[in-house]
């Protein structure tokens, strides 16, 4: 089987996502890093593949597939052992698609409190509300369950405990996840999911500490 190529900026939420779901099925990549992800993605051959000129951006085959949500459905649908990360069971895949697209909005609010401090701006404190009540909203969720969506960890659990761990990009943003019960267990419970999660979330520790020193 030809390598499946993943374009990817090390540290970037998206693309560890994708590399998450790839490392606990068990599929390789080959990893081809963008330097300057404004720059890499605009050429002309890169934007003919992905007209939204972002990474992860991932090539099978000839098929270039964008958004990592789709992204791992498919890598799940086409190259997991087993449905359990994501059903095809229409009833059970459903709950794992609708928190998936909570996790789309979850990372939006994110994203939106750290893009600013990124270029040395302020966070509007409004959007510092909506991701506390996007945390409020999870913690419901997780009431008396143990994972996001039936009965085991899917794709959803992955999606939104990487979603949360981009905020350990600015931890003076006053926000930890862990101040709610039912995450906190939750998120225990993912990382002790598997071995691949811990060396995902320790690269990430490991670049952030890099660029802290710089
Ligand atoms: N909706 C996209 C968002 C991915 C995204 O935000 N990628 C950022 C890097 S973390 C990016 O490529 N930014 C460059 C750009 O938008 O031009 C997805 O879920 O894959």
């Amino acid at each position: 089987m030809a390598p499946l190529t993943l374009h990817n900026l090390h540290v970037s939420p998206p693309c560890r996502l994708v590399r998450l779901i790839a490392g606990v099925i068990g599929v390789d990549l080959k990893i081809e890093d963008v330097k300057d992800v404004f720059k890499d993605m605009k050429t002309p051959e890169m934007l003919k593949k992905n007209p939204q000129h972002t990474v992860p951006t991932l090539e099978d085959n000839g098929l270039c597939i964008t958004e990592i949500r789709a992204i791992a459905m498919y890598l799940v649908s086409k190259y997991a052992k087993d449905d359990s990360l994501y059903p095809k069971d229409v009833n059970k895949r459903v709950l794992v698609d609708q928190r998936l697209f909570f996790d789309q909005d979850l990372y939006q609010r994110i994203a939106s409190i750290l893009l600013p401090k990124l270029h040395g701006k302020q966070s509007d404190p409004a959007n510092i509300e909506k991701v506390n009540d996007s945390l409020e909203t999870l913690n419901r969720m997780l009431d008396g369950k143990q994972w996001l969506a039936g009965d085991n960890i899917t794709l959803a659990d992955y999606a939104v405990a990487v979603s949360l761990s981009a905020l350990e990009f600015d931890p003076e943003c006053g926000i930890n996840p862990t101040n709610q019960p039912n995450i906190k267990l939750w998120l225990s419970r993912v990382e002790g999911s598997h071995a691949k999660y811990g060396d995902n979330l320790k690269e990430l520790r490991e670049a952030l500490q890099k660029m802290r020193q710089k």
